[in-house]
């Protein structure tokens, strides 16, 4: 078989796997969210600085995938909530049977909202739908503004975009206007935050725009429900 029918036939695959889970979301109303980024923009820390603010009852849970290593699992297990690693062995992205297996043993209806922490990869994880409700891109101030020109998948597929690390700008030549504005030519209407989980600042938007998604979430639920 040539490659070309391979690839189809395993995202195929994917997608119906990512169906049933994204239907196993919506059935317990679990807000599920898909971070992706280069390696080393921040999504580990913006998901620490998220976990220390939430209240201790908080129903949240994290699965992070990465090539090698547990270290960002060990570094999120410290605030308490379920997280597990998921390890590819290699594998440049996460996929829905990844996500599946690991939440064999999770009752999804003790959760409110699930964080995936995608590899560090701003090309593969934009071609795997994981179930989720929504892909959130970061991209940091030290990548270069061009960034969304060049890797436009994944700006294009992406819900909202966390410019990290704005408390680096007045070190780095990097244009924060420009930056958007290629995000909104590659997807217009974008919804962008800037953050920096260094002095906090940007993180009540964030948090914010989490709740307001997980509310958005609960309404087309009811909507659903309501047309039967
Ligand atoms: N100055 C500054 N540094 C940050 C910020 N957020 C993250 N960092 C640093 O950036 C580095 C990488 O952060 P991580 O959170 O591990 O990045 P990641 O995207 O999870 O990395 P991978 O999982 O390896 O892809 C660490 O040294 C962080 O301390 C920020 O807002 N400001
Ligand atoms: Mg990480």
């Amino acid at each position: 078989m040539s490659q070309v029918p391979l690839q189809k036939k395993v995202l195929s695959e994917n997608d119906r796997i990512a169906a049933s889970l994204r239907e196993r979301f919506r059935q317990n109303e679990v807000l599920c969210v898909n971070l992706i980024s280069s390696p080393g923009s921040g999504k580990t820390t913006l998901l620490e600085r998220t976990l220390e603010v939430l209240p201790p009852d908080s129903r949240v849970a994290v699965l992070t995938g990465d090539i090698q290593t547990e270290n960002d699992a060990a570094r999120l297990k410290r605030f308490g909530f379920p997280v597990k690693q998921i390890t590819t062995g290699g594998t440049c992205h996460l996929d829905a049977r990844m996500i599946e297996r690991h939440l064999e043993d999770w009752d999804l209806a003790k959760l409110d909202t699930l964080f995936i922490e995608n590899v560090g990869n701003l090309v593969c994880p934009s071609s795997y739908d994981l179930g989720e409700a929504a892909k959130i891109v970061i991209l940091s101030v030290t990548e270069g503004e061009d960034k969304p020109l060049k890797y436009p998948s994944i700006f294009f597929k992406s819900e909202l975009l966390v410019l990290s690390k704005t408390d680096l700008l007045p070190f780095v030549p990097f244009d924060p206007e420009l930056a958007e504005r290629n995000a909104r030519r590659v997807h217009p209407g974008m919804e962008i935050l800037r953050v920096s989980c260094l002095t906090r600042i940007g993180m009540a938007g964030w948090l914010n725009w989490l709740r307001q998604r997980r509310c958005k979430e609960c309404e087309l639920k009811q909507e659903s429900v309501a047309l039967g």
